[in-house]
């Protein structure tokens, strides 16, 4: 029965016609010997895929058979092989078909073993999406050095934010019993070119960093080396103090420093090629430098300190916020930029995509292009915390492009800073806030494979189109017939449109209900710090809704580029989809629909629900193509938001009213 363990990796049986094909173009594997691990992923790769789809794997060879699958590098290069090696990078790779040596032969070509890695798997998915094998002509290199997903996994296993189940590290069994899992979880990472994973929680517990939990992650770096995956960990800034018997953590302080460095030491005696230290610092009541009166950069700095003999990087977080900021959305740009310039070389800094926290729509972080001298790395969230859990199908491809193809309007977009181009860092990162726990689909829904998979994927290649990774997970996962998979597409490609209308619409943002985030609740007026409150975003009164971010308001506008300020100070040269982000305006505001505002908002949120049931019907559409199992559960999970999507709308509509007291504009609700 299909329960989506498998991923886009399925490798099924495939039509009679195709066999052949792929048989004669997959006779055998050349590739050098000895081998090493990771090459030795790669071949077990091929002939686990190859042997799927035909039945029949194709053997390790030394002599170069006609339909050989070669694997080259420099060092091991055929006579007759022409690669344009300088232009592959340390991690990229080549797909050709063609004669070599007067035989039909398929190169895979990279300067590394991960390179050809990563290859392998791309000659798969252009197997498995149909390409033309005798013609094939590909060639990849990743954008992005750093391509990480941050689990917030807890040490009792419990995820933060997580909706697939349990945390698939094991650590009471761990470092002896290594699950099958984790080499399927590496297999899958690889597959997109991910090459890093923090395996804790950046609300850490300082355990993780002591020498029994150090050999359990140790367990699990040994498991993923073979993947070209590398460990890192969420380190907690009191740890010297907590682990050290230390009476202070303050950043500047001699015997602290000394403790990191020893503590680093030992992690590099464990993990030789440890990847670094994931660090929440002064946000939310995690520990850090302020608690010294020293500021992120002298904490960055000091931890950078202790990795740098080892090449270890420090990844610092900028989601900051208190409650005594006049906006919350401002006050990462005002406590990190003036810092620009004053991190180690082997630190980055680490935004998410918008300055509030992960919402259905926010324009893009203005940190984004505004700390010329500090590399940036990019936080996306892969789980769907604000978009309905793991039953809403919301497909956050399209959201990832948006705020990597945003114009910063600071000299390229927010890709171009991210990928180090724009202001010329060699260290680079996008990392993804994990979606994967121990459901069998891993996460929590069939579609949600898909955000771990265009995660991955723009990772590697921020300029890829979400339609054309979407085009991908769809043939692999699903069915490859045109017509199916493109159905499949549109679905996904019109779902993040929806959340967005059914939920926050127009610029509204963080009206979910408290603390779970899940469902409606923009009346939550009475928690403990004002900016958790609903009402502190959308600051709906009777005189209209919206937050003014101008300068008669927090003028955090102001962060932005001055040639994107003035557009977005201006409601008419706002993006509607932006509007209420920026302005709070009166609840007859003329749209550019002609509507006014208050029947604009009952609109989108009717478009919302419409197009959740479209979503529902074209799936329905699909029946004959997809396998019962996984059309039945997903069938099952549309009904679910279909309710909640009218759940939403109907909620926030009459709060909204019972605000602006206004009726409800004729013909949009069918008469009582
Ligand atoms: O939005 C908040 C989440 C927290 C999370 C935090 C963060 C890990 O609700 O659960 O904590 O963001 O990103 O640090």
């Amino acid at each position: 029965a299909e329960d989506g363990y498998d991923l886009w990796l399925r490798y099924r049986p495939v039509p009679a016609e195709v066999r052949g094909v792929l048989q004669a173009r997959a006779r055998a594997i050349v590739a050098a010997t000895p081998t090493t691990p990771v090459l030795q992923a790669a071949v077990a790769e091929l002939q686990r895929g190859v042997q799927g789809m035909t039945g029949k794997a194709p053997a390790l060879s030394t002599r170069l058979v006609p339909g050989a699958l070669v694997l080259a590098t420099p060092a091991q290069a055929l006579a007759g092989l022409d690669v344009p090696w300088a232009d592959l990078g340390r991690e990229g790779w080549l797909l050709r078909s063609q004669k070599l040596q007067g035989r039909d032969v398929t190169v895979i070509a990279a300067n590394s073993d991960a390179g050809l890695l990563y290859g392998s798997f791309a000659w798969l998915r252009a197997v498995q999406t149909g390409a033309n094998l005798a013609r094939l002509d590909q060639r990849s290199v990743p954008k992005v050095g750093l391509r990480l997903l941050n689990h917030w996994d807890n040490l009792d296993r419990h995820v933060e934010r997580g909706y697939a189940g349990a945390s698939l590290w094991d650590w009471w069994k761990l470092p002896d019993i290594l699950d099958a899992r984790y080499t399927d979880y590496a297999r899958a990472n690889a597959s997109l070119g991910i090459n890093g994973t923090v395996l804790n929680n950046v609300n850490s517990k300082a355990d993780s960093l002591t020498a029994p939990y150090l050999a359990k992650a140790a367990a699990l770096a040994g498991v993923f080396r073979p993947y070209g995956i590398k460990v890192y960990l969420s380190a907690r800034f009191s740890a010297p103090r907590e682990l050290g018997g230390l009476k202070t953590s303050d950043p500047l302080d001699p015997a602290v420093r000394a403790w990191w460095k020893a503590k680093a030491d030992e992690i590099y005696k464990t993990i030789p090629d440890f990847g670094g230290f994931l660090v929440k610092a002064n946000s939310e009541g995690q520990p850090g430098p302020q608690d010294y009166g020293r500021n992120h950069a002298d904490g960055a700095n000091m931890l950078a300190e202790a990795l740098a003999p080892h090449g270890g990087v420090v990844m610092w977080r900028a989601f900051v916020y208190a409650p005594e900021a006049k906006d919350r959305a401002a006050q990462a740009f005002d406590e990190f930029q003036p810092l620009d310039g004053k991190f180690a070389p082997n630190v980055i800094v680490q935004v998410k995509n918008g300055a509030i926290d992960f919402q259905p729509r926010e324009p893009f972080h203005p940190l984004f292009g505004a700390m010329p001298k500090t590399p940036l790395a990019l936080e996306l969230q892969i789980t769907k915390e604000y978009l309905g859990f793991a039953t809403h199908l919301v497909h956050l491809g399209p959201l990832f492009e948006e705020v990597l193809q945003a114009d910063t309007h600071r000299g390229g977009t927010v890709a171009r800073v991210v990928d180090g181009s724009l202001h010329g860092h060699k260290l680079t990162a996008v990392a993804g806030v994990a979606n994967i726990g121990t459901d069998r689909n891993w996460s929590g829904s069939q579609f949600d494979q898909a955000n771990w998979y265009a995660f991955g994927r723009m990772a590697w290649d921020p300029d890829l189109k979400a339609a054309a990774v979407a085009r991908e997970w769809a043939a692999q996962t699903f069915t490859n017939k045109a017509a199916s998979r493109d159905a499949i597409v549109d679905l996904m490609l019109a779902s993040r449109e929806a959340v967005v209308d059914y939920m926050t619409p127009l610029g509204l943002h963080h009206l979910m209900d408290t603390g779970h985030h899940y469902g409606p609740g923009p009346w939550v007026n009475d928690l403990e710090r004002a900016d958790w409150n609903p009402t502190y975003f959308h600051r709906a009164a009777r005189d209209g809704i919206g937050f003014d971010r101008t300068r008669t308001g927090s003028n955090a506008v102001a962060q932005y580029a001055p040639a994107l300020a003035r557009l977005w100070s201006d409601p008419r040269t706002t993006p509607p989809e932006l509007l209420l982000w920026f302005h709070h305006l009166p609840w007859d505001h003329a749209m550019p629909s002609g509507r006014t505002l208050w029947a604009e908002l009952i609109a989108r949120y009717d478009a919302g629900v419409a197009s959740v049931d479209d979503m529902g019907r074209r799936w329905a559409g699909l029946r004959a193509d997809i396998d019962p199992e996984r059309h039945a559960e997903v069938t099952a999970y549309l009904a679910v938001q279909a309710r909640e999507a009218r759940w939403w709308r109907d909620a926030c509509i009459a709060y909204f009213q019972s605000v602006s007291g206004l009726p409800l504009p004729a013909g949009t609700r069918p008469p009582a």
